[in-house]
């Protein structure tokens, strides 16, 4: 009996510090560039009835955990990438943007342990951005560690007329084919892309956008490509809800010839 004891403490001691050595963020793993998560834009200018789907809580696991998330911006446009430390938390986040190909654009790493850390810039071209948030641990730094030291990943347009719009919707069948891996949920205009949509639960997906005209396009793997054009709202929400259909097998497609009389013909 005294045994058994014994090891249960030993196990309730071992198992309490290792949860948190390896306590991480939702949005783990997305230590390297092709793991970053998609971020989406903030309205800091009002209501935000989307919070909870585009301000993202992070936090620094060890001094190898960095945060990638990647993002479209629009020409000319200017933005704002905050890492605003929650209350209490200590963490001492520094922030770089990079290009679509990866080459560094803007770094900023200023800030003492527990204040925000943000990048303001004007994006010079229309499509993909990413962003990699880091723990400061130069001798300099106070680096903090864990969920209690969280920060909250914010994008947000900067200037007065900083208006976009809201892009959901539900895919349909929600079969086990429309999943992350499988799906990519996109805007168009003139070929270039405006923008990138998370794909949530039962289905659901969820985008914030420029205001105006775009090609919404939809990509399911073994579905037909779905395409439609869309009016995205200024600070207003557009619900387009997609069917798709199972591209024709090989087998369906020399039925249906037989169907219309190849066969015969032959
Ligand atoms: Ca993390
Ligand atoms: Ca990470």
């Amino acid at each position: 009996m005294m045994k058994k004891k014994f090891f249960i403490c030993l196990f309730i001691f071992l198992s309490f510090p290792l949860s948190i050595l390896f306590a991480s963020d939702q949005f783990e793993p997305d230590n390297s560039i092709d793991q970053a998560s998609l971020i989406h834009l903030t309205n800091i200018n009002g209501v935000n009835e989307f919070q909870d789907d585009t301000i993202q809580i992070h936090d620094f696991t060890n001094s190898n955990d960095v945060d990638w998330v990647r993002f479209y911006v629009t020409e000319s446009v200017r933005y704002k990438i905050e890492a605003d430390p929650e209350p209490s938390s200590q963490c001492d986040p520094g922030i770089e943007i990079f290009d679509s190909d990866g080459q560094p654009l803007h770094e900023d790493n200023i800030k003492p342990s527990g204040e925000i850390e943000s990048i303001e810039w004007t994006a010079s071209s229309t499509g993909l951005r990413f962003a990699k948030i880091y723990q400061c641990t130069n001798s300099n730094c106070n680096p903090q560690y864990g969920p209690q030291n969280a920060y909250a990943l914010i994008l947000s347009k900067t200037e007065a007329s900083a208006a976009f719009g809201y892009i959901t919707g539900k895919i349909s069948p929600c079969i086990d084919s429309v999943n992350a891996a499988n799906t990519r949920i996109i805007t168009q205009h003139n070929q270039l892309i405006y923008g990138e949509a998370s794909l949530l639960e039962e289905c659901y997906f969820f985008m914030t956008n420029e205001a105006g005209k775009f090609q919404l396009n939809v990509q399911v793997v073994g579905f037909i490509p779905y395409s439609c054009e869309i009016n995205v709202p200024e600070i207003g929400i557009v619900d387009n809800n997609v069917v798709i259909q199972k591209k024709p097998e090989l087998r369906d497609v020399i039925h249906l010839m037989r169907y219309l009389g190849f066969e015969k013909n032959k």
